[in-house]
C-alpha cells in the first residue's frame, strides 16, 4: 500500500485523501444550507461511510442530502435541544434536523450518565437519519463501553404476514469493546436488503436475489426497479426479523416521541429523501459488570468463534477497508468525483 495523495487522477478513477474527501463533502454541505457544525459532523459521516466501503451509504447520499436540504424538507441550521431528563435518560429534539449533530451535542452527558449509572439512554427526535448507523455506536466501544442503536426510515418494508409496507428499513447497530482489538461491532438492516442497495443495483442494471422485495401487484420480484416503482422490501428471516423491525419502530419512534415510519408526508416537498423519524441510544458501561473483564470475555468469545472456523466477524470487512483507504486513499470514479465538486462549486456542471 502506498501513502494517500491529497486527489490523483488514475484513469477513469481518482484517489483522495480521507481528510480531502471530508474538505469537499463540508463544502457541499455548507454550500447547499447547512451551519457550519452540521456539515462538518455530516461530512466526517459521509466520508467515514466511503472509507469504510459502506458505498449505499457514502457519497452515493449526497445527491440526496442536497435535494433534500433544497426542498426544504428539513433543517440543515437547526440546533439541537438537549434535555437531562432522569438519571439514565437524555432527551433531545433534534429541531428537524439531523440525527448527528443530536447525538453529538448529547454526547458527553449520555457518556457521563453511563458510566455514573451503568447505564443510560438517549431518545432523540424530530430527526432525520440518512446514514450508516455503526459510526453512531463505534467510538462509545472505542471507549470501553457497549452501546445499541436503532433508527427508523420510511414505510417500504412489508411486515411478514401482511398485504402492504408499512415499516421503514429499521436498522440495528450494536458495539462493544474487545481487548486487544478492534471493537465487535454489528450494523444491519431489518429488511431482507437496504433501499440504498437496491437503488445501487438498479443503478447497474443488477438482479437482486430471491426473497428480497416484491413489485406493485405483491407478488416477488428480483428486479430492483419494480422495488423501487410502487413495490417494497420484504424483512430479513421472516417472522423474526419482522419482530426486530416492529422493535426498532417501538423504541426508535413510540418511546423517542419520533415518528414511526408511516407518520411522515413529505410529498409537498419534492426532493425530500431523507425519513424524518427518530433514534434511540442505549449506552452500558461494563465494568459495572461481575466477574472478568467485559473485553477480555468479548476476545474470548472471538478465539471461540475462530477456534470452530469462522472467519469474518461483522466489522472486519470495514476494517480491512478502512486500513487500506488510509493506506492506498479513498478510490472514487471520475464521475462520481466530477458530480462532487460541481456540487462543491469547484467546476462547472461536467458534459454529459
Ligand atoms: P449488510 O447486510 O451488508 O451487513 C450487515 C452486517 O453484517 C454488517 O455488520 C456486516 O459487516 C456484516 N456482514 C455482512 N456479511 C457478512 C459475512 N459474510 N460474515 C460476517 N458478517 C457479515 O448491511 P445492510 O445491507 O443490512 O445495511 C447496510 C447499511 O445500511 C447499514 O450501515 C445500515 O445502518 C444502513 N441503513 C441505514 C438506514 C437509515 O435509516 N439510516 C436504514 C437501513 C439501512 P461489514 O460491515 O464488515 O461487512
Ligand atoms: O438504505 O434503507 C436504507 C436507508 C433508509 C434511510 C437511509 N438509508
Amino acid at each position: 500500500m502506498s501513502a494517500p495523495h491529497d486527489h490523483v487522477s488514475v484513469a477513469a478513477s481518482s484517489v483522495l485523501s480521507l481528510e480531502a474527501l471530508t474538505q469537499l463533502l463540508e463544502t457541499i454541505f455548507l454550500r447547499h444550507g447547512t451551519s457550519v457544525e452540521v456539515a462538518r459532523v455530516l461530512a466526517a459521516n459521509c466520508a467515514g461511510a466511503e472509507r469504510d466501503g459502506a458505498h449505499s451509504h457514502g457519497v452515493f447520499r449526497i445527491p440526496g442530502y442536497v435535494s433534500t436540504l433544497k426542498s426544504g424538507w428539513v433543517n440543515g441550521h437547526a440546533v439541537p435541544q438537549v434535555e437531562d431528563v432522569a438519571s439514565g435518560f437524555v432527551r433531545v429534539d433534534a429541531g428537524n434536523g439531523f440525527a448527528q449533530p443530536a447525538l453529538a451535542a448529547a454526547r458527553s452527558l449520555l457518556v457521563e450518565k453511563a458510566r455514573d449509572a451503568g447505564i443510560a439512554v438517549l431518545a432523540i427526535r424530530n430527526s432525520h437519519h440518512f446514514a450508516a448507523l455503526w459510526p453512531d455506536v463505534e467510538p462509545f466501544a472505542d471507549e470501553g463501553l457497549v452501546a445499541l442503536s436503532v433508527v427508523n426510515s420510511m414505510t417500504c418494508v412489508v411486515p411478514h404476514g401482511a398485504d402492504r409496507p408499512l415499516f421503514g428499513t429499521n436498522p440495528i447497530a450494536f458495539a462493544a469493546p474487545r481487548a486487544g482489538a478492534a471493537p465487535i461491532v454489528f450494523d444491519l438492516a431489518t429488511s431482507a436488503i437496504a433501499h440504498g442497495d437496491v437503488q445501487i443495483a438498479a443503478r447497474k442494471g443488477e438482479r437482486l436475489a430471491a426473497g428480497m422485495g416484491v413489485d406493485s401487484l405483491g407478488q416477488p420480484t428480483q428486479d430492483p426497479q419494480a422495488i423501487l416503482e410502487g413495490g417494497a422490501l420484504l424483512p430479513f428471516g421472516g417472522h423474526k426479523g419482522s419482530a426486530l423491525s416492529m422493535m426498532v419502530e417501538l423504541l426508535a419512534a413510540a418511546l423517542t416521541g419520533g415518528n414511526f415510519s408511516f407518520e411522515f408526508d413529505w410529498s409537498n416537498h419534492p426532493g425530500a429523501k431523507t425519513p424524518w423519524t427518530g433514534q434511540l441510544l442505549i449506552v452500558i458501561d461494563p465494568s459495572k459488570a461481575a466477574g472478568q473483564s467485559f473485553a477480555e470475555r468479548s476476545g474470548e468469545l472471538v478465539r471461540q468463534m475462530h477456534g470452530v472456523g469462522l472467519k469474518r466477524l461483522p466489522g472486519d470487512r470495514r476494517h480491512w477497508q478502512r486500513s487500506k483507504s488510509l493506506a492506498e486513499g479513498i478510490v472514487l470514479d471520475a464521475q462520481t468525483l466530477a458530480q462532487l465538486r460541481e456540487l462543491a462549486g469547484e467546476i462547472e456542471r461536467p458534459s454529459p
